[in-house]
């Protein structure tokens, strides 16, 4: 229990372990448990080899099970918390929505060996450590994003993405699925888009998109672990595939050429036509449809080419869109430059503390969602030494996505404008699952405790890496491809 990733909110341990054999059961008594239990039962069947039924218990449950209710008291604990407790009886998992249990599920997958995390019959004994934990999120927000436009990433990779994020306790994934270099969502009403404006990728790889079939299987998937899907539709820069499949959007009504490199901040859909508005409405209405999340992110980062009243003018048509279509408007902080309405969410990405348009916004009532670059980038390398992924905003070591607080960064914020923090994962040169992982991990497990756990437990990196060391074994097992950052302390090879 000492080891746990994020570190819970207050832990006893004690000697009461619990094993799991042949005979245990997952005990639900509420229809909303039985989808945690069905994950539950997915993660411990395929290792541990044992039948492990779900059963709808008694108020006691049998012995020897592991229960997961609901339980409406459980007032200490914030809504996605849970409280769990492993004597020699069993394991029970309490909280009081469903979401909560997850989490608790969570924690009790590390609290089993490794080998737990086989897709293949292991013989292992399957001890939980006993003790008590309660424990609940500081933050209700934790995101993190990925860049399926700059290279595409099939709908597999994505589910993958999405339960590491789950594994580690994160409950929002922010899918940038458009950019200069391709459009990766099917939208009926501009069907170019993915005709034309998907089949390439930075470098001049096939590209890809997802259709709505396969954006609604993501977002299910999403679902079944607590993870709430934000699409990202970045305007009015970042729209070259766009510009590249539709002539009209174009100042000089010329199809834009195809991009496959890596500049920033050269394109905008063209602001004095009064087709650019129908576009960004239908596109708005057409993805707000298919997302059940209560968000939609409208990029606004990196309008190189407009002056500060063009873009001013353009958000100021676009924000009202989206929450036309009942949905809460993020962008790049930039976008609360606009004066937008104070629902909008700035997303901030800046690489230093000194930022008094953003604190003023925040003053103002605006929430801000914290993804500074020196940080909170993963595509930022790790050093001099590792090739994939940018320095634009410097290395960023294993202890620097770890060492900053997400409500301490801004100069002049408050704790109560943060919704939380989030990862970026710009991928420029980012092509595979296991790029992905290289950049995620151990990185990522850090920004995770920082969204979840209590601020006096996430100060100290000498104490974290340790508990961050221990996770390996696991990601051994789950064949990750993590970098061994020397500044870890690995347990022995
Ligand atoms: C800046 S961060 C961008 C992206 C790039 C990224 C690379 C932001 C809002 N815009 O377009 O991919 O840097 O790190």
């Amino acid at each position: 229990m000492e080891n746990l990733v994020p570190v819970p909110v207050d832990v006893k341990s004690s000697e009461a372990d619990y094993t799991l054999t042949e005979n245990t059961v997952i005990e639900v008594r509420d229809g909303e448990a039985t989808g945690v239990a069905e994950y539950l039962a997915g993660l411990l069947r395929p290792s541990t080899g044992y039948e492990l039924p779900i059963i709808e218990g008694s108020s006691t449950g049998p012995d020897g099970s592991i229960s997961l209710r609901l339980a409406p008291d459980s007032s200490d604990i914030h809504s996605q918390g849970y409280r769990l407790q492993v004597n020699a009886d069993g394991v029970q998992i309490r909280a009081s929505e469903p979401a909560g249990l997850f989490a608790g599920v969570q924690t009790l997958r590390q609290l089993l060996p490794p080998a737990i995390e086989a897709d293949t019959e292991q013989s292992a004994e399957w001890t939980v450590s006993g003790g008590r934990i309660r424990d609940y999120p500081r933050f209700t927000y934790r995101g993190a994003h990925l860049d399926v436009a700059r290279h595409f990433f099939d709908v597999e990779t994505v589910k993958q993405y999405i339960d590491y994020l789950a594994q580690y306790k994160v409950n929002h994934l922010h899918l940038h699925l458009t950019d200069d270099q391709g459009w990766r969502i099917e939208i009926d009403s501009w069907p170019n888009l993915t005709d034309e404006g998907a089949d390439s990728e930075v470098g001049g790889g096939s590209g890809g998109y997802y259709t709505k079939e396969e954006y609604k299987e993501i977002v299910q998937y999403a679902q079944t672990r607590f993870v709430t899907v934000i699409p990202e539709i970045d305007m009015p820069g970042h729209t070259g595939a766009a510009l590249e499949s539709y002539a009209e959007l174009n100042c000089d009504g010329e199809k834009r050429q195809e991009d496959t490199g890596t500049n920033v901040g050269d394109t905008s859909l063209c602001l004095d036509k009064e087709v650019t508005y129908e576009f960004i409405e239908d596109v708005i209405s057409e993805v707000a449809e298919m997302t059940p999340g209560p968000y939609l992110h409208i990029g606004g980062d990196e309008a190189h080419t407009l002056s500060d009243k063009e873009y001013n003018d353009f958000m100021n048509c676009a924000i009202p869109m989206v929450i036309e279509q009942g949905k809460r408007p993020i962008g790049w902080h930039q976008i609360l430059g606009a004066d937008p309405p104070e629902q909008t969410i700035g997303q901030f990405w800046g690489t230093s503390s000194d930022a008094p348009e953003v604190a003023a916004a925040a003053e103002a009532g605006h929430e801000l969602i914290m993804s500074p670059a020196t940080d909170a980038y993963l595509d930022m390398k790790y050093n001099e030494d590792t090739e994939l992924g940018l320095d634009w905003a410097g290395y960023t070591p294993v202890p620097d996505a770890y060492d900053w607080d997400p409500a301490g960064y801004i100069d002049g914020v408050d704790e109560s404008s943060i919704m939380g923090p989030e990862t970026a994962l710009w991928s420029e040169n980012i092509r595979t699952l296991s790029d992905i992982e290289f950049m995620l991990f151990p990185r990522f497990p850090g920004v995770a405790e920082l969204g979840w756990s209590p601020e006096a437990k996430t100060d100290d990196w000498d104490e974290f890496k340790h508990r961050l060391a221990a996770q390996s074994p696991r990601w051994n097992v789950q064949d990750i491809n993590y970098y061994q950052s020397p500044q870890v302390p690995w347990p022995g090879e």
